[in-house]
């Protein structure tokens, strides 16, 4: 991407910043990120949306900013410089519309960057852990009263397991012999854990679990914090949508408690930190105490179990699919993935009874 073309798509928004460079902030696997620097702050954050993998982007861009909105009204009673620290702020169009679409039909939305906030792709302390729980209970809390039917599904059935299921079978009747070879030992391991990993979804479909608005990508590298490790705002709210707050909970353990990053190939970094576990689920209980059934809070052990598999799931998928999907660095790299995300089922499950 040349900077006369982030230049020319940043002077398409409403703001009165002067470009001076870009910078690709590279950790997503999906879609294309940039921080612009401005001459003087903000800075913003510009953002290509993958309409592949997104169907509708448009109704993708009205989630977020409806949900931004929501919060923004729920904060008021913060100063301003506080409740812009808090949730994400998007720019419209010069022509008042929340996405710009380039000749090349790519679609491009701005936000204004959180200034001297930094992201963690690992966890290194209990603090962040905790601080993080406490990010999403208060994302959950504050979008409860949002109505999640008004919401699109960004990707349908996006954690549901049958439907993730059904996608790994197929892949597996086309996937060449030797990524089949390769991935042998995982592709037991699925049949062998596919009941117990369908559990949650029952509870969803027979209503017993309630639908709420969720972020579904809550990893740790989705979250704001200061530079002293405090939580400001949860990012990346492309996937907000209906959900059941396991999804969020689930997701969020299965980046927090990795002592690794989701693709360190030596295995023997990955295990299941139950320190972080405790005070990720601390911060979070403290922020939803209002909000959860006993069910809810009962099945919280076994979505960490759930949202680690179904993404070991996927990125194995992806592999026998020849790295459809995911942005990969290497031939390997979905395998490596999705080893990694196994290996961390087998820490978790060594520690469930701790939990
Ligand atoms: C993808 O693109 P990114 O990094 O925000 C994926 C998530 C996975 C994540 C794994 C739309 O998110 O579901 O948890 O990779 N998003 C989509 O790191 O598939
Ligand atoms: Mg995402």
């Amino acid at each position: 991407m040349t900077s006369e073309k982030i230049e020319h798509i940043f002077d398409q928004f409403q703001h009165k910043g002067k470009f001076s460079s870009f910078k690709e902030l590279a950790s997503g696997h999906i879609n294309d990120t940039y921080l612009v620097i401005t001459k003087k702050k903000p800075f913003y954050v510009l953002q290509r949306i993958n309409h592949s993998v997104f169907k509708d982007v448009p109704g993708l861009i009205e989630n977020k900013v409806a949900v931004s909105h929501h919060i923004q009204e729920k904060l008021k009673d913060r100063s301003k410089k506080k409740q812009k620290r808090s949730v994400l702020t998007f720019v419209k169009t010069k022509e008042g519309t929340s996405f710009y679409q380039d000749q090349a039909q790519n679609y491009w939305n701005l936000m204004v960057f959180i200034d001297k906030s930094v992201t963690h792709e690992l966890v290194k302390s209990k603090k962040i852990a905790y601080e993080g729980g406490k990010l999403l209970g208060e994302f959950l809390t504050l979008t409860n009263d949002f109505e999640p039917s008004k919401l699109i599904e960004v990707i349908p059935k996006f954690h549901d397991m049958s439907f993730r299921y059904m996608q790994f079978k197929d892949a597996l009747k086309i996937a060449s012999e030797e990524r089949l070879a390769n991935a042998k030992m995982y592709i037991d391991t699925v049949a062998q854990l596919k009941e117990e990993m369908h559990i949650l979804q029952n509870l969803k479909e027979s209503g017993e679990i309630k639908i709420r608005v969720t972020h579904n990508d809550t990893k740790i590298s989705n979250a704001l914090f200061n530079k002293k490790y405090k939580g400001l705002c949860l990012i990346d709210t492309d996937t907000v949508m209906p959900g059941i707050v396991h999804y969020d909970f689930g997701d969020a353990i299965r980046t927090i408690c990795n002592t690794a990053a989701e693709d360190e190939i030596n295995l023997n970094l990955v295990t299941f930190s139950v320190k972080y576990y405790k005070a990720y689920r601390k911060g979070f209980l403290k922020k939803m105490k209002k909000s959860l059934t006993p069910l809810e809070k009962q099945y919280l052990p076994l979505s960490a179990k759930t949202m680690i598999f179904i993404m070991a799931l996927r990125f194995l998928t992806d592999y026998l699919n020849n790295d459809m999907y995911y942005k990969t660095k290497y031939p390997e790299h979905n395998l490596d993935r999705s080893k990694n995300q196994f290996k961390l089922i087998e820490c978790f499950s060594n520690k469930i009874k701790n939990l």
